[in-house]
């Protein structure tokens, strides 16, 4: 009988071993329940003696407890499995895949705006900034472009904070249209000789295409003590091509039209290609914008420009449409 026990135990811890993890429920029925091998032996101690009856009860109690301790473990084992199949199922792989050639960088436009600070801080500029919600007064009336005048008409505002009841523009906040309220700002905190460049976001109602976005930025300059003259904005701005776009790029002036400026000038690249592209306007500062900011026309002269960073860094790189920047495909961003 004993022989028989734990030949039935040792075949009941085998099942137990290799029983799948699903069927762990099943085994406690299946091998200790009524039906099973070690419950039936239970049936025959009735038949032994007392002495044989006593050695074999408490062998096969062993062995019926040694089974049960087997299935808890199997089972606590088959919960361990099934969490840790949750967990690996559920797992958020939160590392980044090394990129294998292909590092970050700044935009192409923040590296352009930091190279021509480095270039007009080599220039003996230092840089200003101003906000890019502005007054009327600052963008438009301060720099000779009074109520009505025509020449508003070319920037095509984006008016914040209007009620209901005001007609457009009559709230005076917008965003700025161009950096050139900080001359007037940088005026008015402090005295001449003042040389700035100031790099700013600017808004327009521009319709995207190849050389226009709405949201865009400049890089303003203004230079103010005695006697500047138009060849010392001439002098500056080829100075600033050569060391920006390097040898193999020439620059013009052609005669503009700015309200803030007189004379005024657009500013065109040549690109090594032949072709040429305006980045931006500049000119003696009209008198009437240098008493705006506080100073005697007839003591102070200075010449200001505003150069479009966009286009500059399109225009570097050799890239045809400025939208391309802004579309954050990897191939074109992987290039720069
Ligand atoms: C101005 O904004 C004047 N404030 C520039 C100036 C400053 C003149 C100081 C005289 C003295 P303009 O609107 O032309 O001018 O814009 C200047 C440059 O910004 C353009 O030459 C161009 O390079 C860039 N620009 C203008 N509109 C856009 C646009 N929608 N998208 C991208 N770049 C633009």
């Amino acid at each position: 009988m004993i022989d028989d026990i734990r030949s039935a135990c040792d075949e009941a811890l085998a099942a137990v071993a290799s029983a799948h993890l699903d069927v762990v429920d099943q085994l406690h029925a299946e091998l200790l329940g009524k039906r099973s091998h070690l419950s039936g032996m239970k049936a025959k101690l009735g038949s032994l003696d007392a002495e044989e009856r006593r050695v074999a009860g408490s062998a096969l109690n062993q062995a019926m407890a040694s089974v049960s301790a087997a299935i808890d473990e199997r089972r606590a084992q088959a919960q361990r499995a099934a969490l840790e199949a949750r967990i690996d199922a559920e797992r958020l792989d939160l590392t980044e895949a090394p990129p294998v050639g292909r590092r970050g960088h700044l935009h192409l436009v923040t590296q352009a705006w930091e190279q021509l600070e480095d270039v007009f801080v080599g220039l003996g500029f230092t840089v200003a900034e101003g906000p890019e919600v502005e007054t009327d007064w600052y963008n438009f009336e301060a720099l000779n472009m009074g109520e009505g005048h025509p020449a508003r008409g070319e920037f095509d505002t984006l008016f914040v904070g209007r009620s209901d009841n005001e007609l457009p523009g009559e709230s005076g906040i917008l965003l700025r249209t161009h950096t050139s309220p900080v001359q007037i700002r940088a005026m008015l905190a402090q005295e001449p000789p003042i040389h700035i460049v100031a790099p700013g976001r600017v808004f327009r109602r521009d319709t995207p295409d190849a050389t226009h976005m709405p949201v865009f930025h400049q890089i303003e300059g203004l230079v103010v003590d005695r006697d500047i003259t138009m060849a010392d904005l001439a002098g500056t701005i080829e100075a600033f091509t050569r060391a920006f776009f390097g040898e193999e790029f020439t620059s013009r002036l052609r005669p503009s039209y700015f309200p803030f400026t007189e004379p005024s000038a657009e500013f065109d690249v040549r690109r090594p290609d032949g072709s040429w592209l305006e980045l931006g306007g500049c000119g003696m500062v009209h008198p009437e914008v240098l008493r705006a900011g506080g100073l005697d026309p007839e003591q102070w002269s200075g010449f200001a420009f505003g150069f479009g960073i966009d286009r500059m860094a399109v225009m570097r790189h050799g890239v045809s449409d400025i939208r391309d920047m802004y579309v954050n495909d990897i191939r074109f961003i992987e290039q720069f």
